[in-house]
């Protein structure tokens, strides 16, 4: 599993490597070029099931379709929806896409089917973006809209399987700011 994670990681890098080679004429990979800036993400949930399972908010951005995000399920303070997982980027940055992936083993349980995504600038005021209904299956589903400049995306759940919600990957569609855009 381990090997297969480095796998994952390394074919990541390379790939992140050439489209930007692409994207910017080549160069050197230094960092210095305008406007070619690393957006990390974090993740935090309104409820995850950390008793008896790993199911944390961070495992939808851990690349491992294996792992997954899994609100409150066992024990006296299971949670239902709506529940929300919100996706922190580390510095603003235009967000044009969202890719969701449901939970890939045999269960159903928080699946999403009816969605809302929101936005934030300051990660404490949210703008609706989107809302929608998702097929229930294991397939990606991907929702596409006019960029929003965001530090934050949250996806809110509105219906999910067993009033539950979960997640195996997020993925976003980001364009870093450019530094001459900046004031
Ligand atoms: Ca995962």
């Amino acid at each position: 599993m381990r090997v297969r994670k480095w796998l994952i990681l390394m074919l990541t890098v390379l790939l992140v490597f050439t489209t930007g080679c692409t994207l910017f004429g080549g160069g050197s990979d230094d960092g210095k070029t305008p406007g070619k800036k690393k957006i990390t993400l974090t993740a935090y949930a309104s409820s995850e099931e950390i008793d008896l399972a790993n199911d944390v908010a961070a495992n939808v951005l851990d690349g491992d379709s294996e792992t997954m995000w899994h609100t409150k399920w066992w024990g006296t303070d299971v949670t239902k929806n709506p529940e929300s997982i919100t996706i922190v980027l580390s510095e603003l940055a235009y967000v044009h896409k969202f890719r969701y992936l449901p939970r890939q083993d045999e269960e159903m349980n928080g699946t999403i089917t009816k969605y809302e995504i929101q936005y934030s600038v300051d990660g404490e005021t949210f703008e609706t973006i989107v809302e929608g209904e998702w097929e229930k299956d294991k397939e990606w589903k991907e929702v596409k809209f006019d960029p929003v400049k965001a530090l934050e995306i949250r996806l809110v759940v509105h219906d999910g399987h067993g009033g539950h919600a979960s997640a195996a990957e997020i993925e976003l569609g980001i364009t870093p700011i450019e530094v001459n855009e900046e004031e």
